[in-house]
């Protein structure tokens, strides 16, 4: 098998030449082979699995290289419009399952893999997650980037190149510990650098006034942006798009040599430090005004970049010999802002219209608010971004002087054309004033200057329309619109639970649901069948063994598969209500320990996972992660109840742990106080793979409670439009609430799991006013709709074909939550662009 004996006596793998396989399987395994031995990154003679990795991925990578040069010409040639998504963040964890089924080759890469001793599955996870987001929005681009090539559209992702990603979390003693996930320690198999594509960004400085009027930004700090590009395949499709991740490095003629020489190594190499900051970390800590700058720094390092080579590609595609006809551009460039993040692509991109092209003010605003789009994905006023603007002024003084402008010409406009709003003006304009905090409100910037801003499920749209940009839709009635999130159905069920999607290929007698989710419809009429029933109950079985596995490797706990498996797992914030969830599992084993060990078998038996990370500095979610693994501690020890409950805290939630999690769970919590959560997504991956759900009126649930109908769904809580009314009430003292809430609490205050001093938790659930405290969430509202909502649950789950009929009709009512309908709505709604299939 390859293994030969060297004279040390250690084994070392000599991959075989010749292969008994298929023609297609010994082919790569000789690939694999090749880049083992001459693609060397690691000592020569060792093939254990890190290297088997990395010489598969190289292998693969070779053959997504000829179709994306083959894509890229492609574009080149046939000069279409494309879309530029711009984003901050990008969450697209492990690459290698994902190409090897989007390439359909799985079967020959692992037959070649055993014939060298290995096994893919295994192989797979030596993989490190590319983690460049931290949650929800992070992932939506990340899974709109796979729809957008399996669609054949041509579209790119721009973003940047972290050096360490969303943090590694660790559970201790003391809760939640944060360390640097360093995902390029060894390196990427999966990046190209281009080191011909290289642009200046520019930070600091001031504008020159020309004697002819017209302006320049000089001076300053310059660092060069230079391009990774992450290959992204379409499913069963030649067409493969391109991640192009830029970072950050000073110029060569910025280490000074003389410097150094003279000893002074650090101011030497000064730019060269001040460029490693820029990409260092995904999210810098901005509780001081460093970090605030820091994050600005890469946002704007982030337009900059993306823009002029947006522009110098249009300039290489459309001129040719004829001159450039700069009207033309919204014709061949959409630019979508993933929110507000990268914003500044709207003064950047005047800007360099203007000062770099020479184009006049009207000529360049009617070219950007006609190129650029804009997404919002959240209505919570602390993430509603505002910059201070004398920091503005001093890093980038040109695009302040621009955004005034903006700004005066969007009030003069309101007060002609809308003089009714003129009391309005102080709160849509975009420079607030205010002498205490002179801050650039960057959502108002991307309602003024983009053509669409679209919301992301329709609860949420709605929201923007009544609420958040109300004012707006009397002055553009037609700029708003709704894009129901999505998810890309290969990896969130075709790659991560194969049992199921053959049980489904095999029902629907078609794989066609792969590319075109709606086809899942068709399984309704199986619903009460025996025999899907039977395949479904043992696909879904095989899976939840594999996620006790996984459970019992990572934190010890073991799991009985046979108890319902019930799961929240998401960012931890007090408005998704975790907390809700862990008072009820405190409840609940109340309860259990006050019953007889008769009473006790009678109860539906449960584990209940909870994951996620807290944001390091947020207080109130560390004390929630800390609560649950006490809670965990003290249930998951007590031989009286344990056989009936477990709690488990799933350690360092991210994408590949998702993949685990989503095809093993039976019931999952989206439980957020209504109105709060623009769409969430795992929701969706959730009902895709069978998997019910308990939660409220919020966001995409409305959806899908629509979809999948609503006896599949257990539904409580009050609705976004009571929520304010409930909220007065609160301040006002008229809340009383139920004593089981009240017990629930006071179980916790009483020191039943330890010493850790809950009271301030359990405090903000209390009072009456202030975000945060007086219960701002609603929890206490809630608790006894929810109480009911789990009671249905158990009975639920205690008939088996009841609720094996409502996982088949959950995943058959799934169809419209594909990316791949939301990545169409955008393409012709928003970006006006067409499929360029790669011959
Ligand atoms: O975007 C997701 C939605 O499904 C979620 O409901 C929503 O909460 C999430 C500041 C955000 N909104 N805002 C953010 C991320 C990073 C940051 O620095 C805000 N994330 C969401 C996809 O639409």
């Amino acid at each position: 098998n390859g293994t030969e004996t060297g004279k040390s006596g250690i084994a070392v793998k000599v991959p075989p030449v010749a292969h008994p396989l298929g023609e297609e399987a010994s082919e790569i395994a000789s690939n694999i082979s090749y880049h083992a031995q001459y693609s060397p990154r690691f000592s020569p003679f060792k093939f254990e699995p890190e290297q088997a990795f990395y010489a598969t991925a190289e292998s693969v990578r070779d053959r997504l290289i000829k179709q994306w040069n083959d894509t890229y010409l492609h574009y080149h040639k046939v000069n279409p419009k494309q879309t530029y998504y711009l984003s901050m963040e990008y969450l697209q964890g492990r690459a290698l399952t994902n190409a090897i089924g989007n390439l359909d080759i799985q079967d020959a890469y692992a037959d070649a893999l055993k014939k060298l001793g290995h096994d893919l599955e295994n192989i797979t996870e030596q993989e490190r997650d590319a983690a460049l987001g931290n949650g929800g929005l992070g992932r939506l681009a990340s899974c709109f980037l796979d729809s957008m090539a399996t669609l054949n559209l041509p579209a790119w992702g721009y973003g940047l190149r972290y050096r360490y990603g969303l943090f590694k979390q660790r559970i201790t003693k003391a809760g939640q510990e944060e360390s640097a996930e360093n995902w390029l320690e060894k390196f990427s198999p999966w990046e190209v650098v281009r080191h011909d594509i290289v642009f200046p960004v520019r930070f600091f400085g001031q504008v020159e006034v020309h004697p002819s009027g017209s302006r320049k930004w000089v001076g300053g700090e310059v660092m060069q942006a230079i391009a990774y590009d992450v290959p992204i395949p379409g499913y069963k499709t030649k067409n493969t798009n391109s991640l192009r991740l830029w970072e950050a490095k000073a110029s060569a003629d910025d280490f000074n040599l003389f410097l150094f020489n003279d000893g002074q190594y650090e101011s030497a190499a000064q730019l060269h430090s001040r460029a490693q900051q820029i990409c260092a970390v995904l999210y810098p800590g901005d509780a001081t005004e460093e970090g605030k700058l820091l994050r600005l720094k890469q946002q704007f390092f982030l337009c900059s970049a993306s823009l002029q080579d947006i522009i110098c590609r249009f300039k290489e595609r459309t001129s040719g010999n004829r001159e450039l006809d700069w009207l033309q551009f919204p014709t061949k460039v959409a630019v979508q802002l993933n929110d507000t993040h990268p914003t500044l692509a709207i003064p950047e991109l005047m800007r360099l219209l203007m000062d770099d092209e020479g184009l006049g003010w009207d000529e360049a605003w009617d070219i950007t608010s006609r190129t650029i789009a804009y997404t919002n994905h959240t209505v919570l006023p602390e993430a509603l971004e505002k910059w201070s603007q004398p920091v503005m002024w001093k890093l980038l003084p040109r695009h302040m002087e621009i955004i005034q402008e903006i700004d005066k010409r969007f009030i003069e406009m309101v007060q002609l054309t809308n003089p009714d709003l003129e009391n309005k003006l102080s709160g849509i304009c975009i420079l607030d004033h205010n002498p205490q905090k002179p801050v650039v409100r960057m959502a108002n910037l991307c309602v003024v200057s983009s053509h669409t801003v679209n919301g992301v499920a329709q609860l949420h749209s709605d929201i923007l329309k009544s609420e958040l940009f109300a004012d707006y839709v009397s002055i553009w009635p037609n700029k708003f619109q709704n894009k129901t999130n999505g998810i890309t159905p290969r990896r969130w069920l075709r790659f991560c639970s194969p049992e199921l999607s053959q049980t489904i290929t095999k029902w629907l007698k078609t794989d066609k649901w792969v590319t075109d989710l709606d086809l899942l419809v068709n399984l309704r009429q199986f619903a009460d069948n025996e025999g899907l029933h039977a395949e479904w109950e043992s696909a879904k079985m095989a899976n939840k063994q594999s996620l006790a596995q996984y459970i019992l490797q990572v934190t010890g706990e073991s799991i009985d598969p046979n108890t319902l498996f019930d799961i929240q797992v998401k960012r931890i914030h007090e408005y998704k209500r975790q907390l809700l969830n862990i008072l009820y599992v405190v409840y609940r084993y109340k309860k259990l320990k006050e019953m007889t060990p008769e009473e006790r078998k009678q109860t539906t038996a449960r584990t209940v996972m909870i994951g996620g990370k807290a944001f390091a500095t947020y207080t109130n979610a560390k004390r929630i992660v800390k609560l649950v693994n006490d809670v965990g501690s003290v249930v998951n020890t007590d031989p009286e109840v344990n056989s009936y409950l477990k709690v488990v805290f799933v350690p360092n939630y991210n994408v590949s742990v998702a993949e685990m999690l989503i095809p093993g769970s039976e019931l999952s919590q989206h439980i957020s106080t209504a109105g709060m959560e623009a769409s969430g997504t795992s929701n969706m991956k959730f009902a895709l793979n069978g998997c019910l759900i308990i939660g409220t009126l919020d966001g995409a649930n409305v959806e899908i409670r629509e979809e999948v109908g609503e006896e599949n769904f257990f539904l409580f809580g009050a609705t976004a439009d009571e929520v304010p009314c409930l909220r007065k009430e609160r301040v006002n003292g008229l809340f009383k609430p139920d004593p089981r809430f009240e017990e629930a609490k006071q179980f916790i205050r009483s020191r039943a799991f330890g010493s850790y001093d809950y009271n301030p938790l359990l405090d903000s659930l209390e009072g009456n006013s202030g975000y945060g405290r007086g219960d701002y969430f609603l929890v206490g509202y809630d608790f006894p709709g929810y109480l009911d909502a789990q009671e249905r649950v158990d009975e639920a789950y205690k008939d088996k074909k009841r609720w094996t009929r409502m996982s088949i009709m959950s995943t058959a009512g799934s169809g419209k939550f594909s990316s791949d309908r939301t990545i169409s709505q955008y393409a012709k709604e928003i970006w006006n662009i067409e499929e360029c299939r790669v011959p």
